[in-house]
């Protein structure tokens, strides 16, 4: 693939989840030098490949600098406060993802910046939405803190597009499944936390019922759709507020099961928390046409694959862990 250049990014929330994945698959395309990671705490990228800035994206003067210090064009914007954890911070988790966004699209909108991704998420959907094939255009009454946030979120993105032609482009996360890092504070997690725990031979305990079926993805598939989604046509993006994708969709109890088939002594009990009920209100399987037809959108993973690939990459990471005397 030829390197694009031209492009300097700055991601927010790189230390993330999905941050520090996202900076390796844009630093393929636009080459590393050209990747600025941003995060509130100190760089966690194990080997410091990228550059790395301080930034709270509350703070607008900061991140305004660093646009200008680095002549950046394109923000990923990844940083949040997640479902569970905003159920117990308020007021912080509204702030850090509504301001955040406004200080991200007002810095768009004031340096005319090529191009801005924000993650959406399943959580916009509530208890009042179709549960089963969830359309992009529904009832969207979400309970949790951050389902408001993102909600909101979605509607200033058009916002912005609409009124000041900045190109946000977005997309609604399921739960996002990967084996280079751990989520943290959403109510998927647990799909992430029990490899971990089946890998180690240790026994797990869900803090949801074992048939609360939810939308998921892997991180491959979730790193192809955004890459996908802003490389598109700027004309073939017909969704200004956030695109429903789907990739699989299984319970806790589906999910063990395959684990078992690898790991058959893999020990799991239940006990529901107040995780239980957000994931009771959000939807079960999304239906995606719309993503299909502006930009192709089309998983590569299902459960069976998914779950494969996550055991053989633990399994060698733990190897490797395991000379390096880091277990
Ligand atoms: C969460 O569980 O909060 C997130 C999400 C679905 O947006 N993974």
């Amino acid at each position: 693939m030829q390197k694009n250049t031209t492009q300097k990014i700055l991601i927010t929330g790189a230390n993330g989840q999905l941050g520090s994945e996202i900076a390796d698959a844009l630093a393929i395309r636009f080459g590393t030098n050209n990747i600025i990671t941003t995060d509130i705490s100190i760089n966690s990228n194990p080997d410091k490949k990228f550059k790395f800035e301080k930034l709270d994206v509350m703070d607008f003067d900061t991140l305004v600098q660093l646009v200008k210090k680095y002549y950046i064009t394109q923000i990923y914007h990844l940083a949040a406060i997640l479902s569970a954890k905003g159920e117990s911070n308020t007021q912080i988790a509204w702030k850090i993802n509504m301001d955040g966004l406004l200080n991200v699209l007002e810095v768009a909108r004031i340096f005319n910046l090529n191009k801005v991704f924000w993650p959406s998420s399943i959580a916009i959907f509530g208890p009042t939405s179709p549960k089963e094939h969830t359309p992009q255009h529904t009832i969207t009454e979400p309970e949790t803190n951050y389902g408001i946030s993102k909600h909101a979120g979605e509607l200033w993105c058009k916002y912005y597009f609409e009124k000041y032609g900045v190109d946000v482009r977005s997309l609604r996360y399921p739960g996002i499944i990967g084996y280079k890092s751990m989520p943290g504070g959403g109510t998927t997690d647990y799909a992430v936390e029990v490899f971990h725990k089946a890998i180690n031979n240790e026994s797990f305990v869900c803090f949801l019922e074992k048939e609360t079926c939810l939308p998921m993805m892997f991180m491959p598939d979730a790193i192809k759709a955004t890459l996908q989604l802003m490389e598109e046509k700027k004309e073939n993006i017909s969704i200004r507020t956030s695109y429903n994708i789907q990739g699989m969709s299984f319970s806790p109890e589906e999910i063990i099961a395959e684990i078992k088939k690898y790991h058959p002594e893999f020990l799991v009990t239940y006990q529901p928390d107040f995780r239980q009920k957000i994931a009771e209100a959000w939807p079960s399987k999304i239906e995606d046409k719309i993503a299909k037809k502006d930009w192709n959108w089309k998983p590569d993973f299902n459960l069976k694959k998914m779950v494969k690939e996550m055991i053989i990459q633990l399994e060698v990471q733990k190897k490797d862990w395991i000379k390096e005397g880091v277990l």
